[in-house]
């Protein structure tokens, strides 16, 4: 929808300079021209400071109190992306998470079958509903500033399919290895945006995220997939990993409370926490539920008699 269109000029003065700017807004659009465009040719954006401190404070204070409240003596999954260390394919506690806030634990916490660190140091994440049973994490889920965005690039209907705490734990927190987020979660034609944001300052050394600029103009390269029935489990589809060409990717040093859009075919990648500072992050992924748009039955993602919910645009 087109919006207002409103020019307003601007005029700087100093002893040295007189300047005139005109600055075109649209009153109805989130996201600037330049902004959308990045994204198109990029395959990814940064808006700085789309949480403020107190949200990004009530946030990590509302996930320790369910880490600390949680009976975590039954939780066995481990979540790691490695190739090798892959443990989720056949893990029923894993493929039934999608309606559930369900925690995993990160591999280097533990050894000779005991945890080596406190739970809320041993934590890998948390996935894959607190935007719909969490309030707090509702609440900045489903902020009409997403609506607004996800309809600026493109989407008709945003549905956000899953959310997740990524915990990134100082010294132990495991690299997230290259990969396109429509590999994990596809509709067709591909729809998915990641939204990402970091909890604290993000470096190299604690596990920034990198993204591959304008690598999302190849498309999903594999489908990770429930196998058909009656094979139980995921795989991937075709097996073997694929080799990315990593050239020219680009650390994305965020800072807590920025926001990183992510194009479901963009290759991005973490490396480990290195460092002794937490990196805390939450994301959640949108699909487009247009007609016409499927969300395969294949999906590992799948939350039956529990409908994903739309995220509607600020008015
Ligand atoms: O938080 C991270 O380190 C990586 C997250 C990521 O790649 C994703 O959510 O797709």
């Amino acid at each position: 929808m087109t919006g207002y269109v409103f020019f307003l000029e601007i005029f700087f003065s100093s002893l040295h300079q007189h300047q005139h700017i005109n600055l075109a807004i649209d009153f109805n659009m989130y996201l600037t021209p330049e902004q959308v465009q990045f994204y198109h040719d990029q395959g990814y954006l940064v808006i700085e400071n789309f949480w403020n401190e107190e949200t990004v404070n009530q946030l990590i204070g509302t996930i320790l109190r369910h880490v600390r409240s949680a009976d975590l003596s039954r939780v066995t999954s481990i979540f790691s992306t490695t190739e090798n260390m892959r443990k989720a394919d056949n893990d029923e506690y894993f493929l039934t998470s999608g309606g559930e806030i369900r925690y995993f634990w990160e591999d280097k916490a533990w050894s000779e079958g005991k945890l080596q660190v406190a739970p809320e140091l041993a934590i890998n994440k948390v996935g894959h509903a607190l935007h719909d049973l969490d309030p707090d994490f509702e609440k900045v889920s489903y902020d009409g500033r997403i609506g607004s965005i996800c309809e600026e690039l493109g989407m008709g209907k945003a549905l956000i399919v899953q959310s997740m705490y990524i915990f990134k734990q100082p010294k132990i927190g495991g690299e997230v290895v290259p990969h396109q987020d429509g590999t994990f979660l596809y509709t067709e034609p591909q729809s998915c945006i990641g939204f990402w944001w970091p909890l604290h300052d993000c470096t190299q050394q604690n596990g920034c995220l990198w993204a591959v600029p304008g690598s999302h103009k190849l498309g999903v390269h594999r489908h990770y997939r429930r196998r058909d029935p009656p094979a139980t489990g995921l795989e991937f589809i075709p097996p073997e990993p694929v080799v990315w060409d990593l050239t020219g990717a680009v650390p994305l040093e965020t800072k807590k409370g920025d926001l990183v859009i992510l194009h479901s075919a963009l290759v991005h990648y973490s490396q480990e926490n290195s460092s002794e500072f937490p990196r805390h992050a939450y994301s959640i992924h949108i699909v487009d539920g247009s007609d016409g748009i499927v969300y395969p039955q294949d999906n590992w993602l799948q939350r039956p008699g529990f409908p994903f919910r739309e995220v509607t645009k600020r008015v």
